[in-house]
């Protein structure tokens, strides 16, 4: 893999992948990052990265779903293998309005899948990062392998299921190389705060309400993000092409109790809130989210069996450094939230 398109590589992820590649792998070849931009992505999470790569590192401003840009991209750049990460991720975002899910999940993949069948003699591989949620919603027990049927429930989860269907055909009937990875929720910096985590982590700083859903008992299955990153560029290297593998860090959780946690962890690491007030006090039950899935838990043996992965961080200190990082790079957060970085965007990009 000498050039390496990563789609999506200014989102929470796909940036985090990106500095792992050059910071902390073996990597040699060069990364060119395709993205669109959109309010999630932010070129900022990349700036010490990409000046510290060089030459080794470009970044194209466009859309997956432009098949020309996207042929310029593939022939100039020589591109020889594909990590794509973007999509429009946010759940509740696809209740609201599924278009952009439709276009970008489905007909952006479309795209990129066809460029690399028309260049096969170069592309040695199409890595599609993938999420559990393709798997619908668990019992109280069971956990999803590779082998459980598809049976997505929201918008989001339908279209990344479609996704994962077009990249498996494309093996199937082209003998495209490709791997998939199914993903359980992750978590860590650069994470966009309008997901559980992140908002959770701000609006305890500054003393605000802490939304839950429901009753809280929905259960995630939490991985630090690097974590994600080491398990994808492990499959990209060593896994067997044509083959999905589960990612996933054997950490349920019920949702109230990782906002207890954040709770506890703010109050001890920022400073207290007026009057004496406690962090778990602002916890408020709210409106559950439409078709919202009970439980995910993902059965990762066979990336542990034939691979070796194993993540690095536990839950505690995975989120442990998640508030930290939060409490030191309020600069990066409040330019994401007041939408200055989109203006930045526009200053270094053009609209
Ligand atoms: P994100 O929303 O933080 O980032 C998505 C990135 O894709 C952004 O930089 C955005 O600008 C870019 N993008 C969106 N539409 C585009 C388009 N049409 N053309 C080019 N770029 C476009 O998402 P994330 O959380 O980093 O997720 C990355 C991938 O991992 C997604 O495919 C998602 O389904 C998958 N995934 C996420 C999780 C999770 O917990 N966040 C878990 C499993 C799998
Ligand atoms: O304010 C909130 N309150 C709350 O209770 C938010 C934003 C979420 N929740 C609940 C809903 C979920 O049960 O917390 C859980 C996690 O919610 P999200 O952070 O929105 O993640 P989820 O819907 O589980 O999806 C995530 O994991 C799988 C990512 O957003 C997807 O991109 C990924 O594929």
């Amino acid at each position: 893999m000498k050039n390496l398109l990563v789609t999506g590589g200014c989102g929470f992820i796909g940036s985090n992948f990106i500095r792992f590649l050059f910071e902390e792998s073996d990597f040699k070849g060069r990364v060119i990052n395709v993205d669109k931009l959109t309010y999630a992505g932010n070129p900022e999470s990349l700036a010490d990265v990409a000046e510290r790569a060089g030459a080794r590192y470009a970044f194209v401003h466009g859309d997956i779903c432009d098949s020309v840009a996207m042929a310029r991209v593939f022939d100039e750049y020589g591109v020889d293998a594909i990590c794509h990460f973007a999509a429009e991720s946010h759940v509740d975002r696809s209740i609201v309005k599924p278009d952009d899910f439709i276009e970008t999940n489905i007909h952006g993949t479309y795209v990129l899948l066809q460029l690399a069948r028309e260049r096969m003699d170069r592309i040695k591989l199409f890595h599609h990062v993938s999420t559990d949620e393709v798997f619908g919603s668990l019992g109280e027990t069971g956990f999803f392998t590779e082998e459980t049927a598809y049976q997505p429930n929201s918008p989001y989860s339908a279209s990344k299921a479609a996704s994962d269907h077009l990249v498996r055909a494309y093996h199937h009937t082209y003998g495209l190389p490709v791997t998939i990875s199914n993903c359980s929720n992750n978590y860590g910096p650069y994470q966009f705060p309008e997901k559980l985590i992140p908002l959770i982590i701000l609006n305890a700083i500054e003393g605000k309400p802490l939304p839950v859903y429901g009753d809280g008992l929905n259960v995630r299955d939490w991985l630090f993000v690097r974590d994600h990153n080491t398990a994808v560029w492990e499959i990209m290297q060593r896994g067997r092409r044509g083959q999905t593998y589960n990612i996933g860090g054997r950490n349920e959780m019920k949702n109230i109790e990782v906002v207890g946690m954040i709770c506890d962890l703010v109050e001890e690491l920022a400073p207290p809130l007026p009057g004496g007030k406690k962090r778990r006090e602002l916890i408020t039950f709210v409106k559950d989210r439409p078709g919202h899935d009970r439980r995910y838990a993902i059965d990762c043996a066979k990336l542990e069996k034939e691979l070796g992965w194993k993540p690095a961080e536990s839950f505690a200190t995975g989120l442990r450094k998640t508030v930290q990082w939060h409490l030191e790079n309020a600069t990066w957060i409040s330019r994401v939230r007041s939408g200055e970085y989109q203006r930045w965007i526009e200053a270094h990009y053009g609209k």
